[in-house]
């Protein structure tokens, strides 16, 4: 089947669904061993939604994951030893010790720190597209949610897939991402799949019924890829091996690196939450009657926002120019 790069490339992804599931067993672990700072919340069974779609992008993208796609995050660039840091706590960690492992993002890869609010993805997304657009740049913006937030009434063409299916997703993904680059507008892809865990490791989930949870495991997306790519011939006894032993190096280096980094040093507690040079505005112009975010003033020019360039003033509240995915 294929070339020998698909081959290859097909191996990198089964690479990087066992690489998400491996990450998220050992965090388990950690957690149950107290070692984990906050919740975990973890995805057993998203692993063709979150690294098929996320396989699908190119430089310069971005991602607005949610709370369950650390397969996006990998695939997007964070490290291993990265995510295990923000797990962690660590100081090094791609917020700097700060939170622990819901808001792990890492904008250096283009990827937006999980938003809370569920849905927020969403609106946040548009705003980083409609910068790229004002900056004249052809940047694609992967947003994802979960199913409470997707409706027909966005009025874009959308697509529900099999999401347990690595192959199927990655079809509708690249199907949208052409419709996407090629100016049409948004595209939604609905992928169909299921947690076979708790909401969080301290939920045992004993609500789901257990013939639905048996169900799913059947369609387990990395059982039903590992199939595919043995009966053509891709992963053989060996590669197998070998993809398996690279995955549990990777996710030791990660644990063992996060836990001799140090936690952030309590006196920069509150670095990142003030701008340094004191508020950049306030709100609402001298006696101006509507108060709005627009009619803002520099504090650092003393003049209205609109003496700066729009460029400039979108630039204040999003990332540097620079930015971008791997
Ligand atoms: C706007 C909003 N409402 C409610 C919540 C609380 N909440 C956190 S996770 C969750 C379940 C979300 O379901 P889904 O989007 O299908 O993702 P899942 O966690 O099941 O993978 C809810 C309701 C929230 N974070 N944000």
């Amino acid at each position: 089947m294929g070339s020998g790069r698909e081959r290859e490339d097909l191996l990198r992804i089964y690479y990087f669904m066992r690489l998400t599931r491996a990450m998220e067993d050992r965090t388990r672990t950690l957690f149950l061993q107290g070692r984990v700072v906050g919740g975990v919340y973890t995805a057993q069974g998203h692993e063709a939604t979150t690294v098929g779609a996320a396989m699908m992008l190119g430089e310069g993208d971005f991602i607005v994951p949610q709370h369950r796609d650390l397969g996006m995050h990998l695939v997007g660039g964070t490290s291993p030893r990265a995510v295990m840091c923000q797990w962690l706590a660590r100081g090094n960690s791609p917020t700097l010790g700060r939170d622990g492992q819901l808001h792990i993002g890492d904008i250096h890869h283009g990827i937006v720190p999980s938003i809370s609010m569920l849905g927020e993805s969403l609106p946040v997304a548009c705003g980083i597209g409609l910068t790229m657009k004002m900056r004249k740049r052809s940047t694609l913006v992967l947003a994802s949610c979960g199913d409470g937030a997707a409706a027909h009434a966005y009025g874009m063409p959308g697509e529900t897939v099999d999401g347990n299916d690595v192959i199927g997703v990655m079809k509708a993904v690249r199907q949208a991402v052409e419709h996407v680059r090629s100016g049409k507008g948004p595209a939604l892809v609905e992928c169909k799949t299921f947690r076979v865990r708790g909401h969080s490791e301290a939920d045992k989930a004993e609500y789901v019924p257990k013939e639905l949870l048996e169900e799913w495991l059947k369609k387990d997306p990395i059982k039903r890829f590992e199939q595919y790519l043995t009966e053509e011939g891709i992963l053989t006894g060996a590669r197998r091996t070998e993809i398996e032993e690279k995955v549990k190096a990777t996710v030791d280096d990660a644990v063992r690196f996060a836990e001799q980094s140090p936690a952030p040093h309590p006196e920069t507690v509150t670095d990142y939450v003030f701008a340094p040079d004191g508020p950049i505005a306030i709100i609402g112009e001298p006696g101006a009657e509507d108060p709005r975010y627009v009619n803002a003033l520099d504090t650092r020019t003393g003049k209205p926002f609109t003496t700066i360039s729009g460029a400039q003033a979108i630039a204040l509240n999003t990332v540097p120019e620079e930015v971008g995915r791997r």
